[in-house]
């Protein structure tokens, strides 16, 4: 059976192999279910997970990182997502950043989909492109965003 508590995802697979009854219908065999520890370095909301391993580096590091693990790089679509996010930022004391960027277009904030974003929570004054170098997005403690060169390094953070 698949559960799912707020201190664990419960994630259904798929249906590897089917019993195909006599009388006609198919019934699965064989069905997967992983479960994702989320505590301490990971939030759930919604049918989202953030997870954290502790590392840090600039944007594209980062990036890769967690396209590799299957995922990407943390992109709030509303508040509460911004709130598990900024839960991570506080627990580790440490900045993240967040899937979205204007590289593509100066002032054009983006998904890594090429998406405008649909949420922002920026802190009073930015974005305000510090120097002409500011395309990547922090978040703070206080949950707000500040625009920030993609060369620093930051906390991973990738969303499932
Ligand atoms: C100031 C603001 C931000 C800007 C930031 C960076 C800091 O915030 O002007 O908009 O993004 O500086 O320029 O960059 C470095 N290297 O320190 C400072 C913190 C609240
Ligand atoms: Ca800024």
């Amino acid at each position: 059976a698949c559960y799912s508590s707020s201190l664990q995802f419960t994630v259904f697979i798929e249906c590897k192999d089917y019993l195909w009854f006599s009388y006609g219908h198919l019934s699965p065999l064989f069905c997967y279910c992983f479960s994702v520890a989320a505590f301490p370095g990971g939030q759930i909301v919604g049918n989202k997970v953030f997870i954290t391993s502790g590392y840090e580096g600039n944007f594209d590091d980062l990036k890769q990182r967690c396209l590799q693990a299957g995922g990407q790089l943390a992109s709030p679509r509303n508040a509460a997502e911004n709130t598990a996010i900024q839960q991570i930022v506080v627990l580790y004391k440490k900045s993240v950043f967040l899937g979205i960027t204007d590289i593509q277009s100066e002032g054009k904030f983006k998904y890594l989909n090429g998406e405008a974003i649909v949420y922002s929570n920026w802190q009073q004054g930015e974005p305000n492109d510090e120097k002409g170098r500011e395309n990547c997005v922090e978040v703070y403690g206080n949950g707000k965003w500040n625009d920030r060169s993609c060369g620093e390094k930051k906390l991973i953070l990738c969303e499932f």
